[in-house]
This record gives structure tokens, C-alpha cells and sequence, in this order.
């Protein structure tokens, strides 16, 4: 019933005609590709303007938009984790731009716009957990790992990735989780212990469940949304979430601040929030909560209610001298020890 919703949503709005127009805005997308191609093809099919899509993880989406700091090219960074979104905020890169649809959206997203003045607003939200690969676990005789304590564990020596939070936002948000729940020596200290583990740090935060898909590693730390699809592929991957309590993400989007598209970034921000246009993330097969309180919700979200979680104090771990200080505590500890 949902996915016929989602189905129809999308066939009424592929099926109107927009007016051509040479009109563009530049989007800096950080969900996944499939997603970001669906969204352009809609606006542009329904509206007649072009979303010029690059496709950026969050960490690198961050890099660019500080490069571009002096000479925006960018109009809208769409989805992403909400760190460095609200890093991105605090450090001017981002327009203030109150919605009017604020109110549509559950608490957690209006209170991502509320902590970044108004400059990020959330989109989307989605627990961390882990990925593993049935098969490979069960050909190498491990037991699927519950805990963070079970990733400690020497049998999974060089079988678990996870992102580089010097790129990924993803890893960004384990670091945060791990340092909420720890306090931060033991935090430092567990992240020791699983760098032994850890058989690859990858760039994207998505890297990491794609190589338990395709048994390149037995397990990964990765937002558990991201599962489903590599599922779906037929690929044999499921996900738990730590016995311990985890984090989450509030996926989010903001404006660029000195946008040269600008009325036409508000036009695109303001469509991205409609129900009808959050439907596209389950119907490109990912599976994050929507934030728009009417958007129907795909049997393949995860259930909060279900996972221990955290109370992740984002304004404290999106703030820029945190998010730089545990990065650059994390090179120096724990990724310039050897393996
Ligand atoms: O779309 C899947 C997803 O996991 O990727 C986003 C983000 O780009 C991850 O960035 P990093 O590569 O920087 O970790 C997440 O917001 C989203 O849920």
C-alpha cells in the first residue's frame, strides 16, 4: 500500500509537464546515487529546472563547500549526515532560511534548524549499526556481533570496516556515539582496540555495508537504512544494532550562503520537504525516516522503538571545534597506530 503510494506519487509527478526553461540550480548531493538521479529527473520533468547533481559523501561535501567559501558554486547541499551540515552552519557557509513547512516536520528536524539558527534543516534520520554478511560469518565460523564490546573481539581481526571520519560523515557519527556513550578516554581507548580489527578504513561512509554485500568483509559499522537495498540486490547482508545503545543520524539540507541561484534554491528546498517528494528515498530503494510528519513510512525503515538509542546531543558533537578536535584526536591516537 505504502510502496503503491510512493509508486503513484512519483507517476503523477513524472507525468506532468514542466515548461522548458534554461533555469539551474546546483545541488550537492549526499545521499546515494540512485536517489539524487530520481529527485533531478522529477524536478526537472515537473518544473522545467535543471539540478545540476554532484555527488558528494558529507565529509567531502563539507571540504567543497570550505573551498568554495569565496566563489559559491553551490546552491542547495541535500542529505548528508547532519555534523557537519551544522559545522557547515557555525561556520558561515550556510543561509539562514526559515521554512514554512517547519512545522510539517517531526521535532527532531525542527530542532536541527532551531540549533543551526535556521541554516540546516533535517530531511531525513537513520540509526548507526552494524552490517554483516551471513554467509561469511557463517563460512568463517563467527558469531554475528551484538555489542560494540563483541567488535573487539580477536576473531574479527581484519574482518570489520568502517569509514575514515576524516571523510566520513558516517564514522564521524560512530566517534560521537562511542565518545556520548563511553566518555571520552574509554571512547579513545575502545577505538584502539577495534583499529586492531579494522582490515580497512574506506572514504565513504557507504563503502564499508557495500563490502559486506559483496563478502569483501564479514562486517561493518554503517547506517542500518543502508542495508535493505544491498538486500534487495540479493546480496545476503542483515544488521543489528549494539546491545550497548547507539546514535543516529538527522540527515539534513541546507542553502549556500552567497547562492547564485538563490530563488531557485528556496524553490527546490521547499519542494525536497513536501511528503510527495520524500517518497523518492524509499522508491530509490533507501530507507530513512522522512522527516515530513505525512510521509508515508516504508516497512524497510527502521524501527526506533525497537533500538536502544542514545540521547545524541547534536549541537554539542555538530559544533566545529568538537567535530575538528575528535577528528584530529582520533588521527593522532588512534589511526597512527599500527595494525
Ligand atoms: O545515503 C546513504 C547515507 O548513508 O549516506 C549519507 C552520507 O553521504 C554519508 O556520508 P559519508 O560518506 O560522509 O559518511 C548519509 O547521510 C545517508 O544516510
Amino acid at each position: 500500500m505504502k510502496k503503491i503510494f510512493a509508486m503513484t506519487a512519483a507517476a503523477a509527478l513524472l507525468g506532468a509537464t514542466g515548461a522548458a526553461s534554461a533555469q539551474t540550480v546546483n545541488v550537492i548531493c549526499s545521499v546515494q546515487a540512485e536517489w539524487c538521479n530520481m529527485i533531478a529527473t522529477v524536478y526537472a520533468r515537473t518544473t522545467g529546472v535543471k539540478l545540476n547533481m554532484s555527488l558528494k559523501g558529507s565529509g567531502e561535501a563539507l571540504a567543497q563547500l570550505i573551498a568554495e567559501k569565496e566563489n559559491p558554486k553551490t546552491d542547495v547541499w541535500f542529505g548528508g549526515t547532519g555534523d557537519p551540515h551544522l559545522q557547515a552552519a557555525e561556520s558561515g557557509l550556510t543561509l539562514e532560511y526559515k521554512s514554512p513547512s517547519l512545522p510539517q516536520l517531526y521535532p527532531w528536524a525542527q530542532q536541527q534548524a532551531q540549533q543551526s539558527g535556521w541554516k540546516t534543516v533535517g530531511i531525513y534520520s537513520g540509526p548507526l549499526g552494524f552490517g554483516y554478511n551471513t554467509e561469511l560469518l557463517q563460512k568463517k565460523k563467527l558469531a554475528v556481533p551484538r555489542s560494540w564490546a563483541d567488535l573487539l573481539k580477536p576473531e574479527y581481526k581484519g574482518d570489520i570496516q568502517v569509514a575514515n571520519p576524516a571523510s566520513s560523515g558516517t564514522a564521524y557519527t560512530m566517534i560521537a556515539t562511542l565518545v556520548q556513550l563511553m566518555g571520552e578516554d574509554k571512547a579513545f581507548e575502545y577505538l584502539k582496540g577495534l583499529h586492531k580489527n579494522v582490515g580497512q578504513y574506506t572514504r565513504s561512509g557507504t563503502g564499508p555495508i557495500k563490502a559486506v554485500a559483496r563478502g569483501e568483509t564479514a562486517v561493518s559499522i554503517s547506517f542500518v537504512h543502508d542495508a535493505p537495498q544491498e538486500r534487495m540486490q540479493g546480496f545476503p547482508v542483515q544488521t543489528v544494532t549494539p546491545s550497548e545503545g547507539t546514535g543516529a543520524e538527522i540527515g539534513s539540507m541546507s542553502i549556500v550562503k552567497g547562492a547564485r541561484n538563490l530563488a531557485e534554491a528556496k524553490k527546490f528546498y521547499e519542494w525536497a520537504l513536501t511528503p510527495q517528494a520524500q517518497t523518492f528515498g524509499a522508491a530509490a530503494k533507501q530507507f530513512q525516516l522522512p522527516s515530513n510528519k505525512a510521509t508515508p513510512v516504508d516497512a524497510n525503515v527502521p524501527d526506533f522503538k525497537k533500538i536502544k538509542m542514545i540521547d545524541y546531543d547534536y549541537a554539542k558533537y555538530g559544533a566545529s571545534a568538537e567535530r575538528k578536535r575528535l577528528i584530529a584526536r582520533w588521527e593522532k591516537d588512534v589511526n597512527s597506530l599500527p595494525r
